[in-house]
């Protein structure tokens, strides 16, 4: 047995062991050319004479600029967008009665992790916050070898069968006469695609819902989104959907707020989570697993090998079992987060594959796109791709072969070389496929246990709060309007006909189309199953991580200032100082706070919250400039916590904001409708606590009373 055959312990530090092998520091160095040569100037090529011509003899010059010329590598296809970190997994039980998976036996035992986060339909430098679905790529290096899961943030796809996604995604990337627009489904061929082919219904919900425009990676679901297997030691399958359910809950940014940010910092999602690793507020996510008994496959009204449909929750429950911490940044963007390649077929023992047609596509598609994307078949010998268990085998050669493979022999079976590398029975860890039962006929055909598009679609619809509702019917007023052609908007309004009448109807009105007479002749009747789990109403709440804004300028509020920023500590609420000029400025008390943005550099649409503090003298310096009106107006606008000193209330009035009025309720009691978001130092009430109310009214994210 070799060294690298030894049974190895796997732990998170074990992919950082392999990684620190490859890290470079330049700190201290000298400069050398790559072939390790002492550079004695990079500033000056070489030249004849100092005005002359450079000369060829300049291999300097040569190596620097080619290797400039080559830096670019293909993007990725969809995902190119994409930011990753590194973590770990622990299990809380073991799940050995359901699957063989080596990483999922011991709650003891900590596997590695990398994670890609990615927008799917924008180019690598496009916005974070457009609409789109997200990618939620995982890679567990486990001592069985690498296992991929390459989910989005949505848990069912546009299509059935693999066949039809370059369609699919030639439908919504930017259009191939103009290249417009970019990262947006919000136009033709989009829609033309979706109205054509209409098992899309249930993912158009969710890319329209809020689902779609996250706050943060750290607050999304992540889903396997096809139907795996589990396999047992005793060769006992279930079938197996995969979840991640953040801690923090899911929560998503409103429209106006995404499209701001897409301007004002594009990279808003990447920076949130690089921020939040290094704050060490280590984003979290459990790992969930629904589970279905082989002979319960039927018992459906829905084909469970039909990736357009979820299983809802509350029908099948998920089983939460393990935790996954991300809490270290990668050293560098391109070689970790770029060169990662995922691949659905990076399975270990125990997890195996069902006969989804979408999932069966994948699998061949993902080492392929690799071989053009990092020039070669040698992408899983890449730092960040390499198994922590050692990789013996025949494949030889290939473009940036870094292994030296020694001896005569590259292949099996012999006898020169003690038939070695051996492969393995199941009982030594060796990959045997479930043996499912196939028989069939060869066609090109899709199953009638698939051809139900609406169902789940009215079933998201209806488990929608009135606000969710809302904003769905206003995403696609957007999307279908922005579409020019005519009959393409006709057909979506006739096509969400069969999800709701009223929201077809709220969808022709916004375009001019004609109104369906009645509900689409493709509505499923009878659809009653609610499934609360999908409404973002029940999520998990809390002020943790979030950000607050605190306007401020010289002669403000000291005491109220310093116990909100108190509070705010307390409860893990980052604040930052807004003021006019960088610099520090002055309280009431004489007291100097150093101030992180102005109001020129910063904007609401940055933060989860606003304070403005309290004081006249503070108050006056932000009034004269416009910035703050609008920084007041827009974080009123998307519905987040306005907190203000007394002596800023007439803040509120200069950026038109009217604090709710007292309304009549059906019972004819006057009941005032209250703002929960909007909390104001009232110094005369005696039981106020203002700093606490604050960060309350935080911790209820947005106050969607201002809505309805
Ligand atoms: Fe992908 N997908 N996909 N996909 N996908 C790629 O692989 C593909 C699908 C997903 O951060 C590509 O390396 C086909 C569903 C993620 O690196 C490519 C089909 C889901 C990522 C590809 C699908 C995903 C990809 C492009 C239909 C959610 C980014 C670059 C049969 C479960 C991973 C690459 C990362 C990337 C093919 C559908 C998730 C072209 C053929 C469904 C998260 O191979």
């Amino acid at each position: 047995m070799s060294k690298d055959q030894e049974p190895k312990h796997i732990n998170p530090s074990t992919k950082d062991e392999q990684l620190e092998q490859y890290r470079v520091d330049n700190n201290g160095e000298k400069m050398t050319t790559n072939q390790g040569l002492r550079v004695s100037d990079d500033e000056h090529s070489l030249k004849a004479g100092d005005r002359g011509p450079t000369l060829l003899e300049d291999f300097h010059f040569r190596e620097k600029m080619t290797h400039f010329d080559h830096e670019r590598i293909p993007e990725r296809i969809v995902h190119a967008r994409g930011y990753g970190a590194h973590g770990t997994f622990k299990l809380y039980e073991s799940m050995s009665e359901f699957t063989s998976a080596n990483f999922l036996q011991d709650p003891a035992k900590e596997t590695p992790v990398f994670v890609r986060f990615s927008t799917v339909a924008g180019s690598r430098g496009s916005a974070d916050t457009v609409r789109d679905a997200r990618g939620f790529a995982t890679k567990f290096y486990t001592e069985e070898g690498n296992f991929d899961l390459v989910g989005n943030n949505i848990p069912v796809f546009f299509i059935q069968d693999a066949i039809k996604f370059p369609d699919l995604v030639h439908s919504f990337k930017p259009e191939p006469h103009n290249e417009m627009p970019q990262a947006s489904t919000a136009h033709d061929t989009n829609w033309d695609f979706m109205a054509n082919n209409t098992e899309s219904a249930h993912m158009v919900m969710w890319t329209m819902s809020d689902r779609a425009i996250p706050r943060s990676y750290r607050m999304m679901e992540g889903f396997g989104v096809h139907t795996f297997r589990f396999v047992n030691a005793q060769g006992v399958a279930h079938f197996v959907k995969f979840h991640w359910k953040p801690v923090l809950g899911v929560h998503s940014l409103v429209w106006d707020e995404a499209q701001k940010i897409a301007g004002k910092d594009p990279d808003f999602h990447r920076r949130d989570l690089y921020d939040a690793i290094e704050a060490g507020n280590y984003p979290e996510y459990e790992f969930g697993v629904q589970m279905i008994k082989e002979d319960e496959e039927f018992n459906f009204d829905f084909d469970i090998l039909d990736p357009t449909k979820l299983w809802p929750e509350e029908l099948v429950p998920v089983k939460r079992i393990g935790k996954m911490t991300l809490n270290r940044n990668v050293d560098n963007v391109f070689a970790e987060t770029e060169q990662v390649a995922f691949h659905v077929g990076h399975v270990v023992p125990g997890i195996d594959f069902s006969n989804d047609p979408l999932l069966q596509g994948r699998l061949f598609s993902y080492t392929d796109t690799q071989l053009s994307r990092l020039g070669g078949p040698n992408f899983h010998q890449i730092p960040i791709n390499k198994s922590v268990a050692p990789v013996h085998n025949n494949q030889r050669d290939g473009m940036h072969q870094m292994s030296i493979d020694r001896g005569q022999v590259s292949y099996h079976k012999n006898s020169l070389a003690n038939n070695d590398p051996q492969t393995s029975t199941a009982e030594e860890g060796g990959y045997v496929h479930y043996e499912e039962k196939v028989e069939g006929r060869k066609v090109r055909a899709r199953s009638d246990s698939f051809k139900d598009h609406y169902s789940q679609a009215v079933m998201f619809w209806n488990s929608m709060s009135p606000v969710e509702k809302e904003h769905i019917t206003k995403a696609f007023q957007f999307e279908v309007g922005k579409v020019k052609d005519k009959s393409v908007q006709q057909q979506v309004v006739d096509m969400f006909s069969n999800v709701d009448q009223h929201l077809a109807e709220q969808i022709a009105l916004a375009v001019g189309a004609k109104a369906p007479a009645g509900p689409g002749p493709e509505r499923p009747t009878g659809v009653t199953i609610l499934s609360p789990a999908l409404s973002m109403e029940n999520t998990v709440k809390s002020p943790a991580t979030l950000k607050l804004a605190v306007l401020a300028g010289n002669g403000f509020n000291a005491v109220e200032l310093n116990e909100v920023l108190q509070a705010a500590k307390e409860a893990g609420v980052t604040p930052e100082i807004i003021s006019e000029h960088l610099g520090m400025i002055k309280g009431s008390d004489g007291s100097e706070l150093e101030v992180g943005q102005t109001l020129l550099t910063s904007d609401s649409v940055l933060y989860d919250a606003i304070y403005v503090a309290g004081g006249q003298a503070s108050v006056d310096q932000l009034a004269k400039m416009k910035e703050s009106a609008n920084f007041v107006r827009d974080a009123y606008n998307h519905y987040k916590t306005v907190a203000v000193g007394k002596e800023a209330l007439n803040l509120l009035a200069g950026a038109g904001i009217q604090p709710m009025k007292p309304v009549a309720n059906p019972g004819n009691l006057v009941e005032p409708a209250v703002d929960t978001g909007l909390v104001i130092n009232d110094e005369n009430k005696q039981d106020s606590n203002f700093s606490q109310q604050v960060i309350a009214a935080v911790g209820m994210q947005r106050h969607w009373g201002r809505q309805v």
